[in-house]
């Protein structure tokens, strides 16, 4: 996986001196063994990068871990950012960084390194102080370093790549938006995109020095400021050609655009539908857009060449069985060549979750419940969980179908081996 953020702060905090070692963690490995592996690599401070997912486990982890050894323990990311007090409530967690953790990891070191324990540092809570400042996201962000990519677990030339922080539209459900409202709330500006050349010559430098064969664009909408994207397509495509792959919302791109992305190498496309239901787009996504655009969008693509997969959520606040069955509807006529489908899952801090915790569809223990993608955790009035299940269970026979069917259609299938 790219942990993206961590290997980001890792190349920072090398810049400046300081040795940092990834631990990769089995989904099966018992607490006790990784405890004792943290214990034999001995390192002075534990840093973990969280989203919710990760909740539960990190934290009967670091409760294992500080039962074996004696050092601070931090976590950052998503999760920590937005449920800080629920992370420094648990036992084991000194401090959390709350938004980007480039500068406050430096100064938290640099800070024990004095041995202070307790420093005011912006960004960084203290277990059991106060909330602290926020800081301004760190400008350029061309002058941070490429990431750490010798921690990651990149193969065969596959790399991965993220150009910019913050996505300027406001989906009720996404915890990516709120990082901007959290510094637009402390008076900053958190959206920033790096420079087609500070992209490229990353690129190029691994090209050069590890081989490359696919880039994957993790942004969240690649294809916000088109102008910028028509720079980079005409750029990339010159210098570089490898292909790629990215994210993107039908209402940032035009035909003309896909042309462009396709011409310099893009070869695949993942689109956020989310929903069939333009009312539950509308009201309670915050999504305008009609199910026309998507048709549109996902036709140019593929006469583009571009392979497209899509993205679902079942199961919000306000949906009905009819919601669903137009989502249905609207997967299997978009025909993408393949798709997700998942039960909405409410992140802290997100618009959601407030309107969750504020009816009462929350359970009690909603932080240590594992999540999954089939089963929601909600107690909705008007949908119950196994509908929920239920739908989940036929967007996978519908998507088992389309795979079928492609690859009869492609030959591959023996005769015998097709669904009656
Ligand atoms: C790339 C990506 C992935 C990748 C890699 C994830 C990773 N760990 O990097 C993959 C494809 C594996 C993935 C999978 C999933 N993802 Co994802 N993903 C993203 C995405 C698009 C970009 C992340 C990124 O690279 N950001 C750029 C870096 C630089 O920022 P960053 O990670 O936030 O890190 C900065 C700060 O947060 C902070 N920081 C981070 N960690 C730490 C640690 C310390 C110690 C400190 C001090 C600071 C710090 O400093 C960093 C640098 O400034 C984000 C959206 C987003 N914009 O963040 C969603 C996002 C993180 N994913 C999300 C989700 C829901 C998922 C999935 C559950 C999707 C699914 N249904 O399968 C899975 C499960 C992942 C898991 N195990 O929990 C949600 C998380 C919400 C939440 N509150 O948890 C996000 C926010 C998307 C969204 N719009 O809601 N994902
Ligand atoms: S477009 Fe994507 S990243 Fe941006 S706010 Fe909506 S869901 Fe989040």
């Amino acid at each position: 996986m790219a942990s993206t953020g961590a290997a980001s702060i890792a190349a920072y905090l090398r810049r400046w001196g300081h040795e940092v070692a990834f631990l990769r963690v089995g989904s099966d490995e018992p607490s006790d063994a990784i405890a004792s592996r943290v214990h034999d690599s001995a390192p002075d401070i534990l840093a973990l990068s969280l989203t919710s997912r990760q909740w539960p486990r990190a934290r009967s982890l670091v409760a294992a871990v500080r039962e074996e050894i004696d050092l601070p323990v931090i976590a950052g990311g998503l999760h920590p950012t937005f449920a800080p007090e629920q992370v420094l409530s648990a036992a084991g967690f000194d401090y959390v960084c709350i938004g980007e953790g480039e500068e406050p990891m430096l100064d938290l070191l640099e800070a024990l390194e004095r041995g202070e324990q307790e420093p005011a540092i912006s960004n960084v809570w203290v277990r059991g102080g106060l909330r602290p400042a926020i800081r301004p996201p760190f400008e350029p962000i061309d002058d941070l370093p490429f990431m750490a990519r010798d921690l990651l677990d990149e193969q065969h030339g596959v790399v991965h790549m993220a150009t910019q922080r913050g996505c300027p539209f406001p989906c009720s459900f996404c915890a990516a938006r709120i990082y901007g409202e959290l510094y637009r709330q402390a008076g900053h500006v958190y959206g920033r995109r790096r420079s087609h050349r500070n992209v490229l010559d990353e690129l190029l430098e691994i090209r050069e020095r590890d081989g490359l064969s696919y880039v994957i664009f993790l942004d969240d909408t690649f294809t916000i400021h088109r102008p910028w994207v028509r720079e980079f397509c005409r750029d990339y495509g010159a210098r570089l050609r490898a292909p790629f792959s990215l994210n993107a919302r039908v209402e940032t791109v035009s035909e003309e655009m896909i042309q462009l992305l396709a011409e310099a190498g893009c070869r695949h496309i993942v689109y956020g539908v989310e929903s069939g239901s333009p009312r539950i787009r509308q009201e309670v996504m915050r999504r305008p857009v009609e199910n026309r655009r998507f048709k549109d969008v996902f036709r140019w693509t593929r006469e583009a060449g571009i392979t497209v997969t899509a993205n679902y959520m079942i199961g919000l606040p306000g949906e009905s069985r009819e919601d669903l069955e137009q989502t249905l509807r609207l997967a299997e006529e978009l025909d993408a060549f393949d798709f997700g489908c998942f039960a909405f899952y409410p992140y802290p801090g997100t618009d959601l979750f407030r309107v969750c915790r504020d009816s009462g569809y929350l359970p009690g223990d909603y932080g240590e419940r594992p999540v999954n993608d089939r089963e929601s955790i909600l107690d909705l009035p008007g949908l119950a969980r196994e509908e929920i299940a239920e739908y989940h269970d036929r967007f996978t026979a519908l998507r088992e179908r389309t795979q079928l069917a492609r690859r009869a259609a492609a030959g591959q299938v023996h005769e015998r081996a097709r669904p009656a």
